[in-house]
C-alpha cells in the first residue's frame, strides 16, 4: 500500500479551496455593478442610511419645487434628490452653498447638502424662473 503523503493531502485541500474562493468571488463580482448603479440614483447609499442621512426627492416643475419647505437642523448634513417633472429646464441653485444644478426635463440629481451653522433660512430657487416665484426654503431649526 502507498503511504500518503501528508504535504500533498494539504496542498490538494488548498488548491480546493482557493478555487473555490476564486469562483465564488467571480460570481458575485458579476452580479453587483449593475444593481449598484440603479440603485446610485434614488435610495441613500448603505453609508448614508447607516449614518442616518435624511434623503429628502424635490420635483421641479412649472413653476414651483414641491417641497418648498424643508426643515433641517445646523450641522445636519442632508441628501437631495431633485428631479424635473416639467417641460422646461429649471435650475436648483442655492447661492451661500455655491450649489447651481442644471436640469433638463426628466434630469435627476443627487445633492449632499451639509448646513451650516448660525443661520435661520437657506433659500434656493431656479435661475431662470426665480422672477415667476419659483423659490423655496431650508429652515434651520434646533
Ligand atoms: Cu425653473
Amino acid at each position: 500500500m502507498a503511504k500518503r503523503n501528508p504535504y500533498l493531502i494539504a496542498a490538494i485541500v488548498i488548491v480546493v479551496i482557493v478555487v473555490a474562493a476564486a469562483a465564488f468571488m467571480f460570481l458575485r463580482g458579476g452580479e453587483a455593478p449593475g444593481e449598484a448603479e440603479e440603485a446610485a440614483a434614488e435610495t441613500p447609499t448603505p453609508a448614508e442610511a447607516a449614518e442616518g442621512v435624511r434623503t429628502i426627492v424635490v420635483t421641479a416643475t412649472e413653476f414651483s419645487f414641491d417641497p418648498d419647505t424643508i426643515t433641517v437642523s445646523p450641522g445636519e448634513t442632508i441628501v437631495i434628490i431633485v428631479r424635473n417633472e416639467g417641460r422646461v429646464f429649471h435650475t436648483f441653485t442655492i447661492d451661500e452653498l455655491g450649489i447651481d444644478v442644471a436640469l433638463n426635463p426628466g434630469d435627476e440629481e443627487r445633492i449632499e447638502i451639509t448646513v451650516p451653522e448660525g443661520v435661520e433660512r437657506i433659500t434656493f430657487y431656479c435661475r431662470p424662473h426665480v422672477g415667476l416665484g419659483m423659490v423655496g426654503e431650508l429652515v434651520v431649526q434646533g
